[in-house]
């Protein structure tokens, strides 16, 4: 399977197991897992095909880790914009976690924090490198700073994803650091 390929089947799976799983019949069970081989054949059946082998190519080469196969089924690690619990138990953050966004986004987090807009929860980076590819995907990139460990004191709850994003209800904006 080449590259390109790889890429398509990462971006089938993240639309139908994070965005639109009705759009091909699916149903995710409450934890956001699905059957592999009844994901792939309702693929098939709207004209997207794949295999068990190359889905399990893709999972084990996804440069973010971003599915889980635990035997026979599947499910997205984070990102889900559908209402599922993943069931993460309650995790401490480290002292400082990293936010990455975009400059036409800076006068509204000044004013309200981070919000999770369509995503479950507020997505946060252990590392700034990781903020930096985040934030890039819109243009210049912005990088902020979460005082994890404060908002921890406090009692925000935290979780990590399986592939290590930080997932937070919201961020206030007296626990952000703009650069
Ligand atoms: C911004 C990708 C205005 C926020 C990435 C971001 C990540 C606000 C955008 C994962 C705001 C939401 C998540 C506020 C937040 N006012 N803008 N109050 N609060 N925003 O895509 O964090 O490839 O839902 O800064 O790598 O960019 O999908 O979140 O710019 O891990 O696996 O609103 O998605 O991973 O955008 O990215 P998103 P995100 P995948």
């Amino acid at each position: 399977m080449g590259e390109r390929h790889t890429v398509k089947v990462s971006k089938y799976l993240s639309r139908h197991l994070r965005h639109q799983p009705d759009r091909i019949g699916l149903t995710l069970d409450p934890a956001g897992w699905v059957d592999i081989d009844t994901l792939i054949s309702a693929a098939a059946e709207h004209g997207f095909r794949f295999t068990r082998e190359e889905l399990d190519r893709v999972v084990a080469t996804n440069d973010k880790r971003r599915f889980t196969v635990d035997g026979a089924r599947i499910r997205a690690n984070q990102g889900h914009t559908v209402a599922v619990d993943l069931g993460l138990p309650p995790a401490t953050p480290p002292p400082y976690l990293y936010h990455g966004t975009h400059p036409r986004a800076l006068e509204s987090i000044r004013a309200t924090g981070l919000k999770p807009m369509d995503r479950h929860a507020v997505h946060l980076s252990p590392d700034r490198d990781t903020a930096t590819r985040v934030g890039a995907r819109r243009g210049r990139p912005v990088v902020l700073v979460v005082d994890a460990g404060a908002m921890h004191r406090d009692g925000h709850v935290f979780h990590v994803s399986a592939n290590g994003v930080w997932l937070t209800a919201a961020v206030p904006p007296r626990h952000l650091r703009f650069p």
